[in-house]
């Protein structure tokens, strides 16, 4: 029986399940596999600075391509690198797989102070990932990793760390029989269930649908998007999570975007009859702590069966694929909805109020939104940190066309939203990335601004300078007698650092300047950044001091 070197398995694998863009730092516990990937030269491989940045990348890139994403990591602190950024692709439910080295075999879980050695590794990848696996022996590999794709991808998605011990990744083994990754597990949504739903829904006259991202690859509410628009277009009003943004076009005069727990919004709520959510956790930053007033009676969806009665009681709960389960529901509620017409002028007043809240808490950085929008072409990939710009208006603004069209650090750890921008650019060739982020998270991952130029990705990066951080400012402000502690920070010369990697850059210190720099950018072939000098702009309006909170009286 003839034999093939594990790296290649691990190589060929890949290439089976469709990955052309595989992202990492390579180190002596996962050459063999680095080793065969270049060798056989089909899937592009990106030298990230650090782990984390190289997770960050390939759950963007999944996000945007709707593929599988690839990071490889090394055995110990290679592979504890990587675990602020899984825990954000397991909290987005992206389906990644995380290949990373391990000891070897023979000397495994002993505490010999063998190289890159860290005791219970397994343990600390399954805390961050949705499952971690250890490949034991070299005929285990083609199973484990069938395996680990069949789960990353199984909705909710999410990683997966796959161990590999390096004695078995240099080693080989017989042929496998397939390499073809195993298919995902899709629930198929009860008939009586979506039977009952739809004469539920048929009943009523104001009826709002929520739409998440729904964690997952195809199943997902993201991998839904036509089967969304069909069950929309029978009369729905439709509003979306930050994740699930674009699942609808944002500029449909039937949705509220991500306005979602405004007052008017929750105004408008209270004047309609149902409510139904798809593949959305209603997180708590998007409902005051679970606390919004959403219309009842409330029904769901969920690929995920804990969602039923999670956070909200529902009224009819359909454990089921999203994209299977909308469509069913179209067809059977096609000619029997009955919307009031007054729910569509009352849904873009309530829009119309809720973005006219937001302006007023902007002041100067108004114009930014609206230069934005204005300069980002249709098709653009819209790549956030955490920043206040994102959390007041980024979160919302611009409209987005499409469900793959919105990155951002959900699970709202900073200094994401750089390696983001060049997965996300990587999956999207043809399109322009526009990324938002803060100096304090820019600085966090500032290494991969290296990555950013090597590669050519096609970002315009967009670094809102308030010297420090912003956001905790202010909630110091508010609660810790304005002590700014800790939150004032250098950071190079962002000029001199674009400068000496050939960068294009463009400094902006006033509001009218920003538009033109904003179309240089994103009219630029390749990488570039624009700094937005907050300390020469100015504060906002309204200072935004963390997550929403209910007003008080
Ligand atoms: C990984 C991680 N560490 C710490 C924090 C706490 N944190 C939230 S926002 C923030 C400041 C971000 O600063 P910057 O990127 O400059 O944006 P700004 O608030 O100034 O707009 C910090 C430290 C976090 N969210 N994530």
């Amino acid at each position: 029986m003839s034999e093939i070197p594990a790296g290649e398995v691990v190589a060929a694998f890949l290439e089976a399940a469709g990955v052309e863009t595989a992202f990492g730092v390579i180190s002596i516990h996962n050459m063999p596999m680095l080793d065969a990937i270049g060798r056989r030269n089909r899937i592009r491989f990106v030298p990230a600075r650090g782990e984390a940045g190289a997770v960050n990348m390939a759950d963007a890139h999944a996000r945007v391509s709707g593929g599988l994403g690839v990071a490889f990591t090394s055995t110990g602190t290679g592979a504890g690198n990587a675990c602020g950024a899984l825990v954000e692709a397991q909290t987005a439910g992206t389906p990644l797989l995380h290949l990373t080295g391990q000891i070897e075999t023979a000397f495994l879980d002993q505490d010999r102070g063998y190289i890159h050695e860290a005791r219970d590794q397994l343990t600390m990848l399954r805390g961050a990932s949705k499952a971690a696996l250890r490949v034991r022996c070299a005929a285990d590999l083609p199973g484990a990793l069938r395996e680990a794709a069949r789960i990353a991808r199984t909705p909710p998605g999410g990683p997966v760390s796959v161990e590999i011990p390096i004695d078995i990744q240099e080693g080989s083994l017989a042929r496998p029989s397939s390499l073809a990754p195993l298919p995902p597990d899709r629930p198929e949504p009860d008939a009586a269930a979506l039977d009952q739903l739809a004469d539920a829904l048929a009943a009523a006259r104001r009826a709002v649908l929520w739409v998440g991202r729904g964690r997952g690859l195809g199943g997902g509410a993201a991998g839904a998007g036509a089967e969304a628009r069909a069950l929309a277009r029978l009369g729905f009003g439709i509003v979306t999570s930050i994740h699930g943004r674009g699942t609808i076009p944002e500029g449909d005069p039937m949705s509220l975007g991500a306005f979602n727990l405004q007052p008017p919004v929750e105004a408008f709520y209270a004047g309609c009859d149902a409510m139904l959510v798809v593949g959305s956790r209603l997180r708590g930053n998007e409902t005051f702590k679970y606390r919004l007033a959403l219309p009842r009676p409330l029904y769901r969806i969920d690929a995920d069966p804990r969602a039923d009665g999670r956070s909200y009681a529902n009224d009819i709960f359909v454990h089921g694929d999203a994209a299977n389960a909308m469509a069913g529901l179209a067809e059977r509620l096609r000619g029997r909805m009955d919307i009031e017409p007054a729910l569509a002028p009352d849904l873009a007043a309530a829009r119309l109020a809720a973005e006219a809240g937001l302006r007023a808490t902007l002041g100067p950085y108004e114009r930014l939104m609206d230069d934005v929008q204005g300069a980002v072409p249709d098709d653009v990939v819209w790549v956030r940190d955490i920043t206040l710009s994102n959390s007041s208006w980024g979160n919302r603004a611009p409209r987005l066309s499409g469900p793959r069209c919105g990155v951002h650090a959900l699970g709202g750890g900073i200094g994401q939203g750089l390696p983001m921008a060049i997965g996300a650019a990587l999956a999207a060739p043809g399109r322009k990335t526009v990324a938002l982020v803060g100096d304090g998270g820019l600085a966090l991952s500032l290494g991969e601004i290296a990555t950013l130029v090597q590669e050519r990705a096609d970002v315009a990066l967009i670094a809102m300078n308030d010297r420090g951080y912003g956001v905790i400012r202010n909630i110091q402000d508010r609660g810790y007698g304005g002590r700014h502690l800790y939150t004032d920070l250098a950071l190079p010369d962002l000029a001199a650092l674009a400068g000496g990697l050939g960068l294009p850059f463009r400094r902006v210190g006033d509001v009218a300047g920003m538009r033109a720099a904003l179309d240089r950018a994103i009219a630029a072939d390749g990488p570039s950044m624009v700094e937005i000098d907050m300390t020469a702009i100015g504060p906002f309006a309204i200072p935004f001091a963390g997550p929403p909170v209910r007003a008080k009286g």
